[in-house]
């Protein structure tokens, strides 16, 4: 290694080492709020891994993350307001310590949730991959992410895959309180590279040359095409687990001395000194220029101003996907699930960006058949078998989508997206947010929801509203062929991770005229399926079809029902139905989510609030009974709320004011 290499590395530690140390007295003045989690003791693992990257190689970190942040070779004063809340911070004040990120630098996030990263380090893997940029990158988390179903889901996938990843274990010995050797039935996380088929080494953490070897072979390997590693860097932390913690003792005095005698920092720089030839004076010369840069850093953040909560907002959604809707020719029939699949193919066929993975979704083209066929026009790249893990497809979809690429992620059956919660609420609804609102988030997560057809508690769950409820997401609900190519095409052309709910009923039901060129619905815009003038009945996917047929019985007793179709669940268009219930004075909304809690309670609230000065009656909801699915046929009906149930609400509605009492 050259000279001016050791001496750059000796830098990057003593910066992280005052730059922690710095943040903690600002945190005891008040200056640095919340949290931070100080870096002090493990500056040779960022350090050493660092300096075996390219500026074009990424790190993704954890909630430990200012050291790897500095290695990557952010600047201080950005780091420092970041830290201050300010909005010249790398995140404009709106991420803090546990969410400092950089993209152009490739430094893609700290994270709050523990083992997050590893699954956003293994998506952006995918995508060097899939770009063929020769590009790797190392995700670094903490021994507590080890026992994290994410670690097992992904180096199993990485490996299968063989990702340009090098997965660092910085094992400082505890998860918060909790030694490893009452967490973990293992001495060594590096042998558990062996159940996953990549190689495992355990190194001196606290020797930045020993740490710099083992990462740059690594690395080597991930870019020759070899795959994954898995390093573990044995260190520890000096401080407590975070700057707010004010803990009991859980480690004895005797083992935090003896670590600190092998402090990392000053070993490096005895080793300058002996072994490569530099001066004292030239070391205290970087001693006390970085010195200086941390007293800038300081006075740039107090001297910078607050974000606004103009900044606020404007960071929660990138601008949506509208183009006016166009007028075709009606096109041809086709199945809900054909239509899907044309979308996708024809996307896909438009920019190389979009691909699709899931369980089972190329060899067979995926249970419902919406990916039939893609594997042979794409290719294996673009169409994605995965294993049966949730956590990592999600995670894929995450990773690839903030290193440009519009991943098309396949649930194979909705209710299973439980187990991809946290990157689709965590992650991908709040990664541009958390950055202070400059990065896009193009992902989208689609599959087939609902019950009707006999697959009880556990396959036939709407659950909508789990989404919408979510500042940051897109929630989309086709209710026929033509609104699934139109929509589908415009979630993946959407910078905003997007939920496309496909309802099982509708693959099962009657086909559609759908054009055959490519067009796209736009984001937020409801439609109006059948004009009325008596009452407002708003009806999402499945219920849609029965909303119709309601309507028609209700002509024939003389009531006039104005059906609309949401279309996009989150943004909703409050306009279209507000301009309704002006005209028609009553509303019930329908839908096959539960009731309580639901769709419609917000609708209903929404609409007492902006129009309830023209409203002739109560608004009544249309919803699933407050049951799971049953598997027998008749009650499962009896759950689903049917044509005769919306009949039913609407004469309610509109009869009050025509029965002789009324008057
Ligand atoms: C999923 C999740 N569980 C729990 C927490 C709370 N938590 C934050 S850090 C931490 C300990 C993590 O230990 P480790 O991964 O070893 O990292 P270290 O703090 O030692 O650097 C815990 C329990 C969290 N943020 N996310
Ligand atoms: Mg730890």
């Amino acid at each position: 290694m050259q000279t001016k290499d050791l001496e750059s590395i000796f830098r990057i530690m003593l910066r992280i080492r005052r730059f922690d140390e710095g943040v903690s007295d600002l945190f005891k003045e008040g200056l640095v709020k919340g949290t931070a989690h100080s870096y002090v003791g493990q500056e040779a693992v960022a350090a050493g891994a660092c300096a075996a990257l390219t500026r074009a190689d990424f790190v993704v970190s954890h909630h430990r993350g200012h050291g790897h942040c500095i290695a990557k070779g952010a600047a201080l004063d950005r780091m420092m307001a970041e830290l201050m809340g300010r909005v010249t911070g790398y995140c404009k004040g709106l991420g803090g310590s546990m969410h400092i990120a950089d993209l152009d630098l490739n430094i893609l996030g700290a994270n709050g949730i523990v083992g997050a990263g590893i699954g956003i380090g293994t998506g952006a893997a995918l995508s060097n991959k899939l770009r063929g940029n020769g590009a790797v990158g190392v995700a670094f988390f903490g021994d507590g992410a080890c026992n994290e179903g994410i670690f097992h889901e992904c180096l199993n996938l990485a490996s299968v895959w063989k990702l340009p990843v090098v997965y660092l274990c910085e094992n400082n010995q505890y998860a918060l309180s909790t030694a490893m050797k009452d967490s973990t039935s293992i001495d060594r996380f590096s042998k558990r590279a062996a159940a996953y088929s990549m190689p495992g080494v355990t190194v001196d953490g606290n020797d930045v040359l020993a740490v710099h070897a083992v990462v740059q072979e690594a690395v080597a390997r991930a870019r020759n095409g070899e795959g994954p590693s898995l390093i573990e860097a044995l260190t520890y932390r000096w401080g407590d687990h975070s700057m707010r913690a004010n803990l009991p003792q859980y480690r004895t005095e005797d083992e935090v001395e003896e670590w600190r005698k092998l402090d990392a920092v000053a070993r490096f720089e005895r080793r300058l000194e002996t072994e490569f030839g530099f001066t004292h004076e030239a070391l205290e010369r970087v001693r006390a220029e970085v010195e200086a840069e941390l007293v800038a850093a300081k006075a740039f953040a107090v001297g910078s101003a607050e974000p606004t909560l103009q900044d606020l907002e404007n960071a929660v959604y990138a601008p949506h996907y509208q183009p006016a809707e166009p007028k075709l020719p009606p096109g041809r029939e086709l199945s809900f699930g054909e239509a899907i699949k044309e979308a996708l193919a024809q996307e896909m066929e438009r920019d190389p960006r979009v691909f699709v993975l899931g369980e089972d979704v190329g060899r067979i083209g995926g249970i419902f058949a919406a990916t039939r066929g893609l594997i042979e026009k794409f290719g294996s790249e673009r169409v994605r078998d995965t294993p049966i893990s949730e956590q990592a497809i999600a995670a894929c979809a995450v990773g690839t989508a903030i290193t440009g690429l519009r991943p098309v992620a396949e649930v194979q059956i909705f209710d299973f997206i439980t187990l991809m919660m946290d990157m689709i609420v965590n992650q991908s609804a709040k990664f541009r947010f958390m950055l202070g609102g400059k990065p896009t988030v193009p992902l989208v997560i689609r599959g087939p929801q609902g019950g009707g057809i006999r697959l009880a508690a556990q396959h036939s769950q709407s659950l909508e509203t789990w989404f919408t409820h979510v500042p940051g997401l897109v929630v989309l609900g086709p209710s026929s062929p033509y609104e699934a190519k139109g929509l589908l095409t415009s979630a993946i052309r959407e910078d905003n991770p997007v939920i496309f709910l496909e309802h099982k009923m509708l693959y099962v039901g009657k086909k559609g005229l759908v054009p055959e060129e490519s067009y796209a619905i736009p984001i937020g815009k409801a439609v109006v399926k059948r004009a009325g003038q008596d009452v407002t009945l708003v009806a999402t996917m499945a219920m849609v079809e029965s909303a119709l047929q309601a309507a028609s019985r209700l002509e024939a007793e003389g009531i006039d029902v104005e059906v609309i179709d949401p279309r996009t669940l989150r943004p909703l268009d409050e306009d279209a139905i507000i301009r309704s219930v002006k005209k028609t004075s009553r509303l019930v909304i329908a839908h096959e989510g539960w009731k309580r809690w639901g769709f419609g309670a917000e609708v209903a609230a929404m609409v007492a609030e902006k129009a309830i000065d023209w409203l002739d009656a109560p608004i009544l909801r249309v919803g699933a009974r407050d049951t799971p699915m049953p598997y027998n046929d008749k009650l499962e009906r009896l759950v689903i709320p049917s044509a005769d149930d919306i009949v039913e609400a609407i004469k309610t509605v509109v009869l009050r004011d025509r029965t002789p009492a009324a008057v």
